[in-house]
This record gives structure tokens, C-alpha cells and sequence, in this order.
């Protein structure tokens, strides 16, 4: 396995020299600087790939070229954006980034309401508390409908909270949900957020798949002839929100990706995290599935809270994610195909110094290379058995 690191480029807190302590050797990263829609011309791609050979590491995997919104939703001009997003992933492949991370979920990227939940170590971690997301969507959005998608019971506790926010707590909550997370390209204020929501009025999970397949038989061809694959990330979480549908949550969701464009360029980033929020989602199993496409995998661990809908991210050994079992499969999957399958250490919970420095929420140096270190020591082990 090989092993990789997100870095946001020359603005993020955590300088290549550092990430190269680590242990990693390879680079996840994107031209973040430039706007949703434009190509990425070659220069500027081989100017950022050199910048971090010189650290001693090699950026093997983009993380993403984002999918502008004309593109899910099929309005006009649509098609040029694709075929723009494929002669950016073009030139990335024949650059040598040959891996494509992607993802097509409609308007938000990842979804969290608490950036720093302490657990009781005294670590900060990520949580998506579904009670906050409820009051949001009913009493600060006030999304139009929004009460049918909620039993009564939801509702009522979701008013109750509500009325316990501070102003202060709701102007957090709106940035949390809003704002954007590291990697997400875009940002809204609510006005503008219902204004996107809008665009999918008319959008359900069925046309959003059409539209996903649409897309990929455009610009699957042009990655393949340029020797890159593609890799999906999951939804996340794997479930609608906002009413907004999802396409990218399950293993009937791969398997109809798989078989719309069967090439293996077409595939999968594997993101323990994000499906393993889904109960039924049997990791290991989907893995191997679909292991001749899966391309890239995040390696994270969440943990389900009581009432089901609830998450948090646990240390990356010890959520309802069992890694031992996923890098086992993904040895087997290594092995199969003869290659070595670039992973990340997703997330990491702010420990230690991560906790008096500048962070990207998710994304601590001492956090994530706990999770590195420790998915580093299960590989060792299992390919000596
Ligand atoms: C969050 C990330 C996501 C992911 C994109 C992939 O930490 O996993 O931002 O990068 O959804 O396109």
C-alpha cells in the first residue's frame, strides 16, 4: 500500500518538509487556487508537481477536480464542462498524476455540524449530530417541505433544541454547514444556498444517475486514452440531505456505476468512512466486489451514535469500521492485480499540539499521522502472515 497525504497546497498550515517526516511518500493534492470550471493547462500542473518532488515526494493523486454544478444538474453548456474536466484529467495523467478523485454530490461536498466535538480524552473530532442538521434544514433554512422528510417526533425534539442556540451557536452552525470544509470548492451564504437548492427541484436520485453516467461516458474515453483512471468518492454521509438526492452511497450504487461504463478506469475511491456510516454496507465485501476498480482508499473510521442517524469520527482504529479487515482486502485486491493502491489516513482527530496550531478541520498533522502510523503497522503485519 502506498502511502499518501493530503496537502492543500502552498497555503496549507502543514508545510511539505513536515508531511514529509511522516513516513508518506506520495501526495494528494489539487490546483485548489484555480475557479470550478477553468482547465488545468499542463504548466501549471507540472510547475505544482515539481514543487513537492522537490520535498521528496510525488504527487501521484488529484484530489478533486471538482464537478461544476451545470454538469449534475444538465443545464446548458454542460457537455463543454465535461469535456473540460477531461482534458484537465488528460493533462494531469500525462503529467503523471494518473489517479482522479472525484465526487458528484449536488451542491454540498461533506457534511459535518461540529468541528470540534471533544471526546473524552480531551481529542477534538468531527461529528455530524442529526438533531443540528434537522434544526438546521427546519428552523434556519427553512427549507421549503422540509417537515415531510422528519417523523413528528424529530421535529418536535429539533424545536426544543433549537430554542436552547445562542446566536452565537447558530452563526457557527451555519458556517459549519455552509462555509465549506477543506476540499470543498465552494462556499454559501443561506440565500445562496436555497438558490442552489432550487437547481434541484426537478432532480431525483434517477435523473441525478442518468446525469452521473451521462458524464462519465464522456470523459471515462478520454481519461483512459491519457492512462489515468478515475476514482468516485462516496457521498458523505450516504444519505440524501437536504432533500438533495445521492447516487454514490451503497454497494447497488457502485455496482450500477460499474456496469454503465465497464472500463476499470472507471472506478472507485474507497472511503471507509463515508460508507461505513450506512450499516448494511458490508466494507470488506464491497471492497473486494469491486476491488479491479477501486483505485485510491481513505482510510478513516466513524462511529454511529444511539439514534442511528448520528456520527462521529473515531480514532482510526476503533469506530464501526473494522480496518483490520480493510487492509486485508485491500492486500488481497493489491496482490490480484499487482499493484500497489494509494491510501490516505482520512481525517484524525486534533490531539497534542494539533490543538494550538492552524488546522484544516479533519486534516491535524499529529491526528492524521496517528491514523497513518497505525494503518502502516497493520499492513506490516498482515503482509508477513
Ligand atoms: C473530505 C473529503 C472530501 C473529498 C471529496 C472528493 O475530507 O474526503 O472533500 O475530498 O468529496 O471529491
Amino acid at each position: 500500500m502506498k502511502e499518501s497525504w493530503r496537502w492543500f497546497g502552498p497555503n496549507d498550515p502543514i508545510s511539505l518538509a513536515e508531511v514529509r517526516q511522516t513516513g508518506a511518500t506520495d501526495i494528494v493534492t489539487a490546483l485548489h487556487e484555480l475557479p470550478n470550471g477553468v482547465l488545468w493547462e499542463r504548466e501549471a500542473i507540472a510547475a505544482r508537481r515539481d514543487l513537492i518532488a522537490k520535498a521528496g515526494l510525488t504527487w501521484s493523486v488529484v484530489e478533486s477536480i471538482p464537478v461544476h454544478e451545470k454538469i449534475k444538474t444538465a443545464e446548458p453548456g454542460w457537455e463543454e464542462l465535461a469535456e473540460t474536466w477531461g482534458r484537465s484529467a488528460q493533462n494531469l495523467a500525462r503529467e503523471g498524476v494518473k489517479t482522479i478523485c472525484y465526487n458528484f454530490m449536488p451542491v454540498l461536498d461533506w457534511t459535518r455540524t461540529d468541528l470540534t466535538y471533544p471526546l473524552e480524552d480531551g481529542a477534538l473530532a468531527l461529528r455530524f449530530d442529526y438533531l443540528l442538521y434537522v434544526v438546521f434544514d427546519l428552523f434556519i433554512l427553512q427549507r421549503k417541505g422540509a417537515e415531510a422528510d422528519y417523523p413528528a417526533d424529530v421535529v418536535e425534539k429539533a424545536e426544543a433544541r433549537f430554542k436552547t442556540l445562542s446566536e452565537d451557536a447558530i452563526a457557527k452552525l451555519i458556517s459549519t454547514v455552509l462555509a465549506g470544509l477543506p476540499g470543498a470548492e465552494e462556499s454559501y451564504t443561506l440565500e445562496d444556498f436555497r438558490g442552489q437548492l432550487a437547481r434541484y427541484d426537478a432532480i431525483d436520485a434517477a435523473a441525478l444517475a442518468e446525469q452521473l453516467s451521462r458524464f462519465l461516458e464522456i470523459v471515462v474515453p478520454m481519461v483512459e486514452e491519457a492512462g489515468g483512471v478515475m476514482a468516485i468518492h462516496p457521498d458523505d454521509p450516504p444519505r440524501p440531505l437536504f432533500g438533495l438526492p445521492r447516487v454514490v452511497s451503497s454497494v447497488e450504487d457502485m455496482d450500477r456505476i460499474a456496469a454503465r461504463v465497464p472500463s476499470p478506469a472507471n472506478g472507485f475511491t474507497f472511503c471507509t468512512g463515508s460508507y461505513g456510516i450506512r450499516p448494511e454496507n458490508d466494507l470488506p465485501a464491497m471492497l473486494k466486489k469491486h476491488g479491479d476498480r477501486v483505485h485510491f482508499l481513505h482510510l478513516r473510521a466513524t462511529k454511529r451514535e444511539e439514534d442511528g442517524m448520528s456520527f462521529h469520527e473515531a480514532p482510526h482504529l476503533d469506530g464501526d469500521v473494522d480496518m483490520v479487515a480493510i487492509v486485508r482486502a485491500a492486500l488481497e485486491v493489491e496482490k490480484a492485480r499487482g499493484v500497489q493502491l494509494p491510501f490516505r489516513p482520512d481525517h484524525g482527530h486534533a490531539i497534542l499540539d494539533d490543538q494550538s496550531r492552524k488546522t484544516n478541520p479533519g486534516y491535524p498533522l499529529i491526528g492524521r499521522l496517528r491514523g497513518l502510523a497505525e494503518v502502516r503497522g497493520i499492513a506490516r503485519a498482515l503482509a508477513e502472515v
